[in-house]
């Protein structure tokens, strides 16, 4: 079968999960066609089944905002026609849903039948697909996409919530590749380098964008390095990131705390990682935190959208409300001061991340795919 992904081929949690889709199915077998503006960062292009084009804008001076949807759409209608795609399958709803079912219709005119999956992940609905200026396009996009799936129950409830949807929308949650995670070896777990051996490794691994709460982060450090030795780690970039670096400063925390920019390396991080930072402002699902999770590592997150979801409160970590740093900072103490306390929580994030395993996610996909090609 030949796969058409579409994708923000960023290090935002809906590109990440979109590229490894397109790998796992590429090692079943499956013929890949990766269809964005740059090459996606976790991508292995030494594998002859997955294959990746370019969307090339073309600039002109008239144009205050350059027509993406328009090259995309294009872009999408030469590469299903050239390599004989059975289906699109396009990740965060704005604009590539739209995108695709403008490609869709043109390909009709050629008598050419190609279905379009959409995967909403988050942002694309809660945060700016519901703004006025987009919702009635997002809406029209979800109704008219041949199969609809969200990436948790409430990512699927909001969805319902804020647009007039009359399609049906599946649950399909994100996943961890486990067998990737073998890429490297515990020789390459390096705490040392980081941090001395007496202190706690807490981590938080983001885009740093205002919906991730970044001063929050810095605030539950504060009180967490009050009483626990520790040392934070801030993995990712972003408009936020100066901000809180001048909240540390202020707090006279800053040599506590190392800003690493952004990293293809998450996984070689969290494997000396105690504990993980999430208090988001919304989180559709929490890649991160399942990422942190399956690396052995609890987490203290918000109980915003589908984190309870992802997170088990007192199990694999604890949610609090919203901007509750005091909770949030009491909860990671406790889990950190006592040793075994520690272990029990590193123990059950880690199983329960095995919930989320692709060989589980990946049939549900190819489920989808059977159905819309048959
Ligand atoms: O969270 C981000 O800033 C990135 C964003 C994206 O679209 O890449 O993440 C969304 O999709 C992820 C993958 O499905 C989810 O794990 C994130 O929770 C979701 N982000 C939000 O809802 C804020």
């Amino acid at each position: 079968m030949n796969i058409g992904i579409v994708c923000y081929p960023t290090y935002g949690g809906s590109g990440v999960l979109a590229t490894e889709l397109g790998m796992a199915l590429s090692h079943k077998g499956y013929n890949v066609h990766f269809i964005t503006s740059h090459q996606p960062v976790r991508l292995d292009f030494l594998n002859p089944n997955l294959h990746f084009h370019e969307v090339f804008m073309e600039d002109y001076p008239l144009f205050h905002y350059q027509p993406y949807e328009l090259a995309l759409s294009s872009k999408l209608v030469e590469v299903v026609e050239k390599y004989e795609l059975d289906l699109l399958h396009v990740h965060y709803a704005i604009p590539h849903a739209y995108a695709a079912y403008m490609a869709k219709q043109m390909l009709e005119q050629k008598g050419i039948s190609i279905p379009i999956i959409t995967t909403l992940h988050g942002t694309d609905i809660t945060l700016v697909g519901s703004h006025p200026v987009y919702k009635t396009a997002v809406e029209f996009s979800i109704n008219n996409s041949d199969v609809v799936t969200a990436v948790s129950e409430s990512l699927r409830s909001d969805t319902l919530r804020l647009f007039n949807i009359y399609n049906k929308i599946e649950v399909i949650y994100n996943f961890i590749d486990f067998e990737m995670q073998k890429d490297w070896n515990d020789d390459d777990c390096i705490r040392e380098t980081l941090a001395k051996s007496e202190e706690k490794i807490i981590a938080h691994v983001s885009n740093f964008r205002p919906v991730k709460r970044i001063e929050d982060v810095i605030k539950i450090f504060n009180k967490i390095q009050s009483k626990i030795s520790a040392k934070l780690l801030m993995v990712g970039d972003g408009p936020e990131r100066e901000k809180a670096e001048r909240l540390a400063k202020k707090l006279g925390i800053k040599e506590k705390i190392l800003f690493l920019g952004k990293s293809d390396e998450v996984r070689k991080i969290l494997c000396f990682t105690d504990l993980f930072l999430l208090p988001s402002e919304t989180e559709s699902f929490g890649l991160a935190a399942l990422e942190a999770m399956a690396a052995r590592t609890p987490v203290i997150s918000s109980n915003t959208g589908g984190l309870p979801e992802v997170n088990l409160d007192g199990k694999t970590g604890f949610l609090s409300d919203v901007g509750d740093v005091n909770e949030m900072a009491k909860n990671a103490i406790y889990i950190l001061e006592e040793e075994n306390r520690l272990n029990e929580f590193k123990d059950k994030a880690l199983a329960f991340s095995k919930n989320f395993t692709i060989e589980k996610i990946l049939p549900q996909y190819e489920e989808l795919y059977d159905f819309v090609t048959n």
